[in-house]
């Protein structure tokens, strides 16, 4: 029988109400579909086989909404929650949009807005857990700078801490049980932003009063805008228990952000991607949500916004069938099997001692055989590419 590629509750697949509620717009054009009602969105993703749906403040609730209409909103969003089963798993603040932040939020060198900032973020706080989020997302799309002299960078930083700290308070003071993911980005919207990836955050983090619980929010688009390898920062995460969340999306390097449909450029990265988060190759698997940060091409009407979004959990779930069919292969096994040396092992295992100092510098290494060894990585890389191509199961 043919494997089912169609998402099911459990694969724990989420979109944010700001991708497939995105209207298109862009720096060069207005908006090419409506505006949808965010209970819309999360009634139509429910039919598709997502879990859940994230959001920002904004996104359900207008800015400057008087509190009976917040409270009528959110009323009736919960509602539609019960009424399709669609979990809220992670919950974030637009610290970007309004001019007030477009010299950054928590990093402006404007008290009040820093202020302002902080009053927005913690009530978005208490809107997510209202609506069950576990996982609250900082994405500092505005922390950064143009005219690079206008703060010293440490106390960009220093502020970036102090805000974090406060809000950790926050969230602990409320026993919301929430855990904080903070989201890497080289730039845009400003010229270069603070804490560019995720590398940069994983640092940031262990500098935090309450590092125990802030991880990362690593997205693909950010990374590969870096030029980055996106697994391997997302392995670096997995490694330090700091992947508390993920951003999936297509991107093409050396462009803008496209948020593009996952999978829909580098195949070759989001099949190696699926096999770390996955699990296929060995290792603790990620247990999060697989939260689907992207939005249709501008050129589609509501209908290919659906397909966009039933693109992006249809080929994750490919590939995750790919991965495991590569990495049961025996052939594939066997090339990346792990080498044994009776003698060597123990002297490179379990940390430093005089001995094993001493017999590593008595040890007698054939160098030659050693450099003159094929690894036999063309063959293994041939067979991902036929797996990939599915002409190897
Ligand atoms: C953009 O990549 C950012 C915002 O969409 C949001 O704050 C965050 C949550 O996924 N990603
Ligand atoms: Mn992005
Ligand atoms: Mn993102």
């Amino acid at each position: 029988m043919a494997a089912s590629f169609d998402p099911v509750r459990e694969d724990l697949f989420t979109f944010g109400l700001w991708t497939v509620g995105n209207p298109g717009r862009d720096p060069f054009g207005d908006a090419v579909r409506p505006v949808q009602d965010p209970n819309h969105l999360v009634r139509k993703l429910a039919e598709i086989g997502a879990y859940g749906v994230n959001l920002h403040d904004n996104d359900l609730v207008p800015f400057g909404a008087s509190a009976s209409e917040q409270a009528r909103i959110v009323g009736e969003f919960k509602k539609t929650l019960a009424d399709t089963g669609m979990k809220v798993p992670m919950a974030t603040t637009n610290l970007f949009t309004h001019p007030v932040f477009k010299d950054g939020a928590f990093t402006s060198n404007d008290p009040k807005v820093r202020a302002f900032a902080l009053q927005k973020t913690m009530r978005a706080m208490d809107l997510g857990a209202e609506l069950g989020a576990k996982i609250f997302v900082f994405w500092g799309g505005r922390e950064g700078c143009e005219a690079d002299a206008c703060r010293d960078p440490r106390t960009a930083w220093q502020r970036m801490r102090e805000s974090m700290d406060f809000l950790c308070g926050y969230a602990k003071d409320q026993d919301y049980g929430m855990r904080f993911a903070l989201e890497a980005k080289p730039n845009e919207p400003r010229g270069d932003l603070y804490l560019p990836t995720t590398g940069h955050m994983l640092h940031f983090i262990s500098t935090l009063e309450h590092h125990e619980m802030v991880g990362v929010n690593p997205e693909v688009a950010h990374e590969v805008m870096a030029g980055l390898s996106f697994a391997h920062n997302v392995a670096q995460a997995m490694a330090c228990d700091k992947l508390f969340h993920i951003d999936l999306n297509g991107q093409k390097i050396g462009r803008y952000d496209q948020d593009l449909r996952f999978g829909s450029e580098d195949q070759k990265g989001a099949f190696l991607l699926v096999r770390l988060l996955e699990g296929t190759l060995g290792g603790k698997r990620y247990e999060g949500p697989r939260h689907f940060d992207a939005h249709a091409y501008r050129s589609e009407d509501e209908a290919g916004v659906w397909e966009f979004a039933k693109g992006c959990m249809r080929t994750y779930k490919i590939l995750h069938a790919r991965a495991k069919a590569f990495d049961q292969d025996a052939e594939v096994r066997q090339l990346i099997a792990e080498q044994k040396d009776a003698a060597l092992d123990p002297l490179l295992a379990g940390g430093f001692s005089r001995q094993k100092a001493d017999a590593l510098k008595a040890a007698s290494i054939d160098v030659d055989a050693a450099a003159k060894r094929g690894l036999g990585y063309e063959r293994l890389d041939q067979l991902l590419v036929e797996h990939l191509l599915g002409v190897r199961s």
